[in-house]
């Protein structure tokens, strides 16, 4: 019985400490912060960011010279330009349906005008119109949307819309994109260590 109750407590502690923690983090997205292709400082290049595509107009990929909007992460930050000519897609797998909690950065250059978009998973508009320049400060916003995702393949668009008026928007600037499972792994390992724990207890009592 003694070896018993070590047994279960080693699963314990095993499951709570070990490799999960790596699991949670993992970004469903490929190069959310796009960083890849590297580019050197100051440029400003109209390439298409890896396991990203543009729909439309290619818009830009951006490693900001010093005294312009640094990136919100990393070195780069892509930019979907100022009209609705410009979408940026990503299509991605789900392996098992759920919760999921999309996050994002979004920016402009700091003036008048605004910067809106929409963001489109799987063809279906999601979360609200975003303005990428709210505040008119050239401060990055943090953005979530909690998508609900069945397993296969999706997508997930920012798509940039038009404001009326004789001038074009702002530019649009995106920065690390995340889509992760909206339950942390750990937690759920932890409750489930905790459960196997009350058992062990259990059976100490019952011992
Ligand atoms: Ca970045
Ligand atoms: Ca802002």
């Amino acid at each position: 019985m003694r070896m018993h109750r070590i047994s279960v407590y080693m699963l314990c502690s095993g499951l709570a400490l070990g490799q999960p923690a790596l699991a949670a983090s993992a970004n469903i997205l490929e190069n959310g912060s796009f960083e890849s292709p590297a580019l050197a400082d100051g440029v400003a290049a109209s390439v298409t960011p890896t396991a990203w595509q543009w729909v439309g107009s290619p818009g830009f990929v951006i490693n900001p010279a010093s005294g312009s909007i640094p990136a919100f992460d990393g070195a780069q930050f892509v930019d979907l330009g100022n009209t609705s000519a410009f979408s940026l897609r990503q299509d991605f797998s789900i392996a098992v349906g759920g919760s999921y909690d999309l996050t994002w950065h979004d920016n402009a250059a700091a003036s008048f005008q605004e910067a809106p978009y929409t963001v489109v998973v799987s063809g279906t508009p999601a979360g609200t119109r975003y303005d990428a320049n709210e505040g008119i400060d050239g401060t990055w916003n943090a953005r979530t949307l909690r998508l609900d995702l069945g397993p296969g393949i999706h997508s997930i668009v920012f798509s940039p819309a038009d404001i009326p008026g004789p001038l074009p928007a702002q530019d649009r600037f995106i920065d690390q994109v995340s889509l992760v499972a909206s339950v942390p792994l750990p937690a759920a390992v932890w409750l489930f260590g905790a459960a196997l724990g009350g058992l062990g207890l259990v059976r100490r009592r019952l011992g």
